[in-house]
């Protein structure tokens, strides 16, 4: 095949014909992160980077897109006033792709995108609307469990801990290692969260224990999950413009082996991915390069698991759509607040 390369599109791959099978939606949303900023333009930088990563994956004996029909949407950006209102509008943007037949990949911006995505999920035929069914598996530094950061329940510090509220089965995270005293007491109390510190699973540094637990928490998972990659998750060396970059984090093969492992799980099917808190680096394109290629990665093992007949398309017809304006009507219940 000729080599055709499309300015804008993920790995510079144009849309060819027929039914999307993965959707690449660059989130460009940032209202409520803390530290650094630029969250808003990552996705687009990402997309850029992407350019440079290879089309071969070795879980792969082709070069992607492998057949499978590849389309990258314009960049999203909210217009509505309020961050209430936003995280609406980002429910109904990214709610048709959870349609069964297609693989979402979300490029944000910050990690706020988190419980919109998850409440979209809701429409997708595995989930059927039964959100206890979904597990959330995270890369991170920070556990992401506040009650609130600024006053802002839905501050991207707060993305898991909403993600509960809203009433996933299950959480499991790696990469942590930024947290208060009330998310380590959650993490200790609530055993929906399951929680792999990086000072148990990257020291020593090689083949522990604990990471080996880790590998084996996601091969026995079930059920639909989706993986929600916080790109600060990564030792800060390799994605030092994000927007809280951490020393102590996973190395880039430790992703990798995470994305395989957990794509291979028997029992369990990735419904939809996110890397987020995507910073354009100035100087250097490590940080969005590096973003691109974990992105590329969870391409590559989706196509993977559609070739070996681990995926397959269902029709999500008679699902009834997730309630809209969920966000602006949104109430602390007291369920929430445990
Ligand atoms: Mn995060």
């Amino acid at each position: 095949m000729d080599d055709v390369f499309e300015e804008g599109q993920f790995l510079g791959l144009p849309q060819t014909e027929g039914d999307v099978d993965i959707v690449v939606l660059p989130l460009g949303f940032e209202l409520t992160t803390s530290y650094g900023m630029g969250t808003a333009e990552g996705p687009m930088a990402c997309i850029e980077a992407s350019s440079q990563v290879e089309l071969y994956d070795p879980v792969l004996n082709e070069d992607l897109p492998a057949g499978a029909v590849l389309s990258t949407q314009p960049l999203w950006e909210g217009s509505a006033g309020s961050l209430m209102e936003q995280l609406d509008e980002l429910v109904d943007h990214v709610r048709p792709w959870y349609n069964g037949k297609c693989f979402p990949v979300f490029l944000g911006g910050e990690h706020g995108i988190l419980p919109p995505i998850v409440h979209a999920a809701r429409n997708h035929p595995l989930v059927n609307n039964e959100l206890n069914t979904l597990t959330v598996v995270q890369i991170d530094a920070h556990a992401d469990l506040r009650e609130s950061l600024d006053g802002e329940p839905f501050s991207h510090a707060c993305a898991a801990g909403r993600s509960l509220d809203l009433g996933i089965g299950k959480l499991l995270q790696v990469g942590i290692r930024a947290y208060s005293l009330q998310e380590a007491q959650l993490i200790e109390s609530d055993d929906r969260i399951t929680t792999f510190f990086a000072r148990d699973t990257q020291h020593p540094p090689v083949q522990n224990e604990s990471w080996k637990k880790w590998l084996e928490a996601l091969r026995t998972l079930s059920g639909p999950v989706h993986l929600t990659i916080d790109i600060d998750g990564l030792d800060g060396a390799l994605v030092p413009s994000t927007g809280t970059p951490v020393p102590g984090g996973l190395s880039f093969w430790q992703v990798q082996e995470t994305v395989e492992t957990l794509f291979s799980a028997p029992n369990a099917t990735v419904i939809s991915a996110d890397v987020n808190e995507i910073v354009a680096q100035e100087g250097s394109s490590l940080t969005q390069f590096t973003a691109a290629s974990i992105a590329t990665k969870v391409i590559a093992c989706h196509v993977g698991a559609r070739k070996q007949g681990r995926w397959n398309p269902i029709n999500n017809d008679a699902i009834e759509d997730s309630p809209s304006q969920y966000f602006q009507t949104w109430e602390r219940t007291a369920s929430s607040s445990n």
